[in-house]
């Protein structure tokens, strides 16, 4: 029987998904259609009667407008929020800027598949030299973490678990145990990770997982934390079918 209940959501489509590129920890904007996507999904977490207790995001802009914009549409603008680097997107490293597609072409569609799904091989490093170095490292919203050591320069699904399971466990279960509604709303990647941990996915399954944006999805949970229910998305199916495949099509070569 579920005890617990969760809903996530990627943020709505930023303007590097839009561009496709490699975004990572730069701190794209959302499209006129994210912004549209994350009102829709405030609409739908609104029709299906959600109030939540506290809202968990990342640090970076177009996960805190998505979450604003579902916030707004379900009457909680001023919801308890806590921000943190855990919730971050991977860090895409050397790859940060890149056109998804003209890397297809230019290292082949397999290569970019394995930077972008393989469960442990990570992207080439972010050099001092890179574009969007200082940008990010000097960044002051990480002022208060990660630290000199943790900072990535670039990281695999693996490393993402490793930084975001901690904020999971510690953070967000002890407050599922004290009842409290919670929303997440993230990245592609570091809810990937959460999602594989959740429902226990192999290294080889987790691959095949392609997370839409915009679109809540709901876990129901047994007293040790299992899934009764599965990521159900809050959209119609053929929607969700849609925006899913266009995320894994993001890969190839045009
Ligand atoms: C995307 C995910 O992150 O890219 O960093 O480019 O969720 O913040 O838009 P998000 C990025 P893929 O792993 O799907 O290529």
């Amino acid at each position: 029987m579920a005890k617990y209940k969760i809903v996530m959501v990627r943020h709505g489509e930023s303007e590097w998904n839009q561009k496709n590129l490699f975004c990572g920890w730069f701190d794209a904007d959302l499209s006129e259609k994210g912004r549209n996507e994350a009102a829709a999904a405030g609409k739908a977490l609104k029709e299906a009667g959600y109030q939540f207790d506290l809202a968990h995001t990342s640090l970076l802009t177009r996960a805190h407008k998505t979450l604003a914009a579902i916030l707004g549409e379900i009457g909680q603008a001023d919801l308890p929020t806590e921000k943190t680097w855990r919730l971050n997107e991977r860090h895409y490293g050397g790859l940060t800027g890149l056109n998804k597609a003209e890397t297809a072409a230019k290292y082949g569609e397999e290569q970019v598949q394995i930077w972008r799904r393989s469960f442990d091989t990570p992207p080439p490093p972010m050099e001092a030299d890179h574009a969007y170095f200082d940008t990010i490292v000097n960044d002051p919203r990480y002022a208060n973490g990660p630290s000199k050591d943790e900072f990535p320069k670039f990281e695999s699904l693996k490393l993402t678990i490793a930084r975001t399971l901690p904020y999971w466990n510690d953070v967000i279960i002890p407050q599922l145990k004290e009842g409290k509604r919670v929303l997440i709303a993230a990245h592609g990647n570091s809810l990937r990770g959460i999602v594989k941990h959740l429902d226990g996915m192999s290294d080889e399954a987790i691959m095949a997982l392609n997370l839409p944006t915009g679109i809540p999805f709901v876990y129901e949970l047994d007293e040790n934390f299992k899934p009764v229910v599965s990521m159900q998305f809050l959209g119609d199916e053929e929607t969700v079918r849609k925006a899913i495949e266009a995320v894994a099509a993001q890969g190839k070569a045009k």
